[in-house]
């Protein structure tokens, strides 16, 4: 089991006042802290190995490369993926998405369906929007049950008709798991592509990308304790090859003449121009790190966490939770509001309190508007998150609508 006093000490954000009360920082979707280890390789790079990959010969030419290449080894067997050429490195899941929309919008034809859900966030919608229109596709949507995917309806919405499945494996918002393999079958079995946003799985739960039998699966380094403006594109060598990349120049080129050019091998065929080397090495290191801890441990403590504060949420009178009612149904995103109370003015009064929560539509307005609200507030927690930290976050709503029980002031 972890040790979460221990691994607190790894983040020195963490530990600092906020409006004169200790930060308890509750707003991990949206980007999670970094440990010392992963700030001190952004430190080690620039003051000693700094330099351009694939490029010199020269010592530090080659010490960057190959520890930019390493940080890609490290990163096909965290997901276990076959082989490194299917490890694309990206800025993050919406550039991974993008660059999927975009390769496989040139394979579609009109009439053909892209099939994606209601509780997508934008970077998995509009992308697709765009190519729909761009080639005449139709874009359809599976909706929710009890706040789930409707899975009787994904098996209506996904026929022979659909080329394309593109679903987040779990929602930013509702704290649903959707089950991707079950999904990857029944999109394979009539023909299609599934496409899996994992911005939100892959920091908490250990992903296999062999076994869930995806097509293509995109996350983001930050929501992982790596620094932000590195990501990570995972596609089936077979696919990767057949299809185009959609950046051009620099790093991915193989030849160049006159009037046409060539690509040069996988992985590298899609990553154009000077690449994020300093942050795709944090990377490897916050991999190291979680690794050290287990992906199965991470999960099993942050169940632990939601298993004891979503019902004394639940309990709160006045309060509404969006998502499974079930603690063992829920990821550890809990978004929810109180009373007739403005989400904004929710998280304003709990950061008085030292405690970040997010609160707006976190990018998912059809998800916002299909539940029928204008917002929400939203805690999401980490392994290096406590119950104290869920006493401090159900104190603090107490005190909130204590402070507002007369109406806004
Ligand atoms: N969600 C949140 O507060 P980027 O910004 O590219 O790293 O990740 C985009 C993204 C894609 N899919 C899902 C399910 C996500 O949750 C996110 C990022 C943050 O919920 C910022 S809006």
């Amino acid at each position: 089991m972890l040790d979460s006093t221990k691994i607190k000490a790894d983040f020195p954000i963490l530990f600092q006042q906020v409006n004169d009360e200790p930060l308890v920082y509750l707003d991990n979707a949206a980007t999670t802290q970094k440990p010392k280890q992963v700030i001190d390789t952004l430190v080690h790079y620039y003051e000693h190995d700094n330099a351009n990959v694939h490029r010199g010969v020269h010592t530090l030419a080659e010490r960057a490369t190959q520890n930019y290449e390493m940080s890609r080894k490290k990163t096909q067997k965290f997901i276990n993926a076959k082989t490194t050429k299917e490890i694309l490195f990206t800025r993050g899941t919406t550039t991974g998405l993008n660059w999927v929309a975009q390769s496989l919008g040139e394979t579609l034809k009109a009439g053909d369906e892209i099939v994606i859900s209601i509780m997508e966030h934008h970077s998995n919608i509009v992308p697709w929007q765009q190519v729909a229109r761009r080639v005449g596709a139709v874009l359809k949507y599976i909706h929710l049950k009890d706040g789930k995917l409707d899975m009787a309806e994904a098996h209506e919405v996904i026929t022979e008709r659909t080329k394309i499945l593109a679903i987040t494996h779990a929602s930013n918002v509702l704290g649903t798991v959707n089950p991707i393999k079950e999904l990857a079958d029944l999109v394979h079995q009539k023909g299609g592509i599934i496409v899996v946003d994992g911005a939100q799985s892959t920091p908490h739960m250990k992903i296999d990308v062999q076994d869930l039998d995806v097509d293509f699966f995109a996350f983001s380094g930050h929501k992982l304790c790596a620094p932000t403006g590195i990501g990570v594109l995972y596609g089936k060598e077979e696919i990767l090859k057949a299809i185009s990349p959609v950046e051009f120049g620099g790093e991915m080129i193989d030849f160049v003449h006159k009037f046409e050019s060539t690509w040069t091998d996988l992985p590298w065929k899609f990553e154009a121009g000077t690449p994020n080397i300093a942050d795709a090495i944090a990377l490897g290191v916050a991999i190291d790190y979680l690794d050290e801890l287990g992906m199965e441990n991470i999960h099993a403590y942050e169940q632990e966490l939601v298993d004891y504060v979503l019902p004394k949420l639940q309990a709160i009178p006045g309060i509404e939770i969006y998502g499974p009612e079930n603690p063992a149904e829920h990821s550890s995103v809990i978004a929810f509001n109180l009373d007739n109370l403005h989400p904004h003015d929710l998280a304003t009064a709990l950061d008085m309190e030292g405690v970040a929560v997010r609160a707006g539509h976190h990018c998912a307005q059809p998800l916002i508007e299909y539940l029928g609200v204008f917002a929400t507030a939203r805690a999401s927690f980490y392994f290096y998150n406590t119950k104290a930290d869920c006493d401090k976050l159900i104190e603090a709503i107490y005190l909130t609508k204590e402070f507002f029980k007369d109406g806004i002031i």
